[in-house]
C-alpha cells in the first residue's frame, strides 16, 4: 500500500458520511408556490388538482396509459391484489423488501417463494411451473433493483394456467426496454416513490393498470370503497396521495431527469473503478434500453479476501453506511419461514446472494471523490 492510498483509507473525523442513498430534493423555492395554491384553495386531499395532474404527468413521462396515485408502494400492493380479488397462493420471490410478501399476507393469501436466477436476481421463469398448485391463482415477480423480469416468459407461463401477474416495480420508475416502459407488462404494476427511491414524492406510490375500468375500480379501492356520498361498493381502505405530495411529484419531474443522469454516471465510474477488482462481482443490467440506476449491488464472491459481513463493518468503520438489500431473505423472517417455499433448498440462487450482497452509495448528489472513497474501502483488502 502506498502513502497516497492509506492517507486516503484511513477515517478521520473530517470524514462525513455517506450513507446507501439520500434523497434527490429540488431547491426549497420552487416549492413555495405550490403551497402558496394549497393554502388559498384548501383542498388538502381527496383527489384534488395536483393529484389529478400528477396523475396525468407521470403517465405521459413513463409511457404508461392510465396511473392511480397511492399514499405509498405497499397499499398499492395491498390494493392491487384486492383489485384483482387475488386469493389462495401467489408465486413470489425471496429476494425482495419485505413489502412484497407482506402485501401477500394482510390479503390472507400464502405466498409461495420461488428462487431468482443468478444474473439478475429477479424470479426465475423457469422454476415457477413446478411450484404452480390448484390453489395458484397470481405471480408476483420484482423488477430487482430495476432490472426487468423476463416479462415474456412470466407471461406465457401466466396465460398458460390462467394467472394474473402483478409486478412489484417498486425499483423499476422510468425504466424501460425494447417494448417500451417495462411498467405495461403484467396486469397491473405498482411503484414506489419514498424517500430512497429514484423519484421520491417522501412517500408515495402508484399502480399503473392496462384499461380506465380497472382505474376506477382501483381508485374506489384506495377511497374506502366509495363511489358517492351515498355509494360503498367494496370494503376499501384509504391509500390516498394527498395535494402537497402529489404537488411536491410534480416539482420532482421536472428535476427527475438531471437525477437520472447523474445516477448513469456514478454507475459507469463505478464500473470502471471495480471491473478489475478480484472477488468483486457488479450487477448488470437485464436488457433494458433505459436504465434507472437505482441501485448499484456487489456480490463479493469466495475469492474476495474477506467475507461480505466483514467488508460491511469496514465500510461502517469508515463511516460509508452501505445495506444489503436484501438479507435476510423474505423467507428468513419468522412469519413466513415455516412455509415448505421458504426452506433454504429451495432457495439456494436467492440465500448465495443475500449472503454476498452490499449495496453501494448511490445518489445524484454522490460526488466522484465520494465514490472513489467507496471502493477504496474495497481495493485495499486487494493489496
Ligand atoms: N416493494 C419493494 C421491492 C420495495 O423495495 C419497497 C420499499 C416496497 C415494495 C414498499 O414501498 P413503500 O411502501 O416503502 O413505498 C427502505 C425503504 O423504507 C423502503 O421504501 C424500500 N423499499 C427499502 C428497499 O428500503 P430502509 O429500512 O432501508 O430505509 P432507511 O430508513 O434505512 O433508509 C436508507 C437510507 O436512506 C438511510 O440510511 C439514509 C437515507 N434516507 C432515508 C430516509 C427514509 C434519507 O436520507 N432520508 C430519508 O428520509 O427501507
Amino acid at each position: 500500500m502506498n502513502a497516497n492510498t492509506s492517507l486516503r483509507v484511513i477515517p478521520t473525523s473530517a470524514e462525513e458520511r455517506i450513507y446507501v442513498t439520500q434523497p434527490h430534493l429540488p431547491p426549497l423555492a420552487e416549492f413555495l408556490p405550490y403551497l402558496e395554491k394549497i393554502w388559498s384553495s384548501k383542498v388538502l386531499t381527496n383527489g384534488g388538482p395536483f393529484h389529478h395532474q400528477l396523475e396525468k404527468a407521470l403517465c405521459d413521462y413513463l409511457g404508461v396509459e392510465h396511473l392511480a396515485l397511492f399514499a405509498n408502494g405497499t397499499l398499492a400492493l395491498v390494493t392491487a391484489l384486492q383489485a384483482l380479488r387475488i386469493t389462495g397462493e401467489v408465486i413470489t420471490t425471496p429476494y425482495s423488501f419485505v413489502a412484497t410478501a407482506h402485501s401477500l399476507l394482510w390479503n390472507g393469501i400464502k405466498p409461495v417463494f420461488v428462487d431468482v436466477e443468478p444474473d439478475t436476481l429477479n424470479l426465475d421463469p423457469v422454476k415457477i411451473e413446478a411450484a404452480i398448485t390448484p390453489q395458484t391463482t397470481a405471480i408476483m415477480p420484482v423488477h430487482c433493483y430495476g432490472h426487468p423480469c423476463d416479462v415474456e416468459a412470466i407471461q406465457k407461463i401466466a396465460d398458460n394456467y390462467n394467472l394474473k401477474v402483478i409486478y412489484d416495480a417498486a425499483h423499476a420508475f422510468g425504466v424501460q426496454t425494447e417494448a417500451g416502459s417495462v411498467l405495461q407488462h403484467g396486469d397491473l404494476a405498482i411503484l414506489s416513490f419514498h424517500a430512497t427511491k429514484v423519484f421520491n414524492t417522501f412517500e408515495g406510490g402508484a399502480i399503473i393498470c392496462p384499461d380506465p375500468k380497472t382505474k376506477q375500480r382501483i381508485d374506489h379501492l384506495k377511497n374506502f370503497g366509495h363511489v358517492d356520498e351515498v355509494t360503498v361498493v367494496a370494503p376499501g381502505i384509504n391509500g390516498k396521495m394527498n395535494e402537497v405530495t402529489a404537488a411536491f411529484g410534480l416539482l420532482q419531474l421536472q428535476h427527475i431527469d438531471e437525477a437520472l443522469a447523474r445516477r448513469k454516471q456514478i454507475d459507469a465510474l463505478y464500473r470502471e473503478l471495480l471491473h478489475r477488482v478480484p472477488g468483486i462481482r457488479c450487477l448488470g443490467n437485464a436488457g433494458e434500453t433505459v436504465a434507472n440506476h437505482a441501485y448499484f449491488p456487489i456480490l463479493v464472491e469466495p475469492n474476495y479476501p474477506i467475507s461480505r459481513d466483514a467488508l460491511y463493518h469496514k465500510f461502517r468503520e469508515r463511516e460509508v453506511i452501505v445495506r444489503r438489500y436484501f438479507y435476510p431473505l423474505i423467507s428468513d423472517f419468522p412469519m413466513y419461514r415455516g412455509l415448505p417455499s421458504a426452506h433454504r433448498d429451495n432457495l439456494p440462487v436467492a440465500s448465495d446472494a443475500s449472503a454476498r450482497v452490499l449495496c453501494l452509495p448511490i445518489y445524484p448528489a454522490l460526488s466522484d471523490d465520494d465514490i472513489r472513497r467507496v471502493v477504496n474501502i474495497i481495493t485495499e483488502h486487494c493489496q
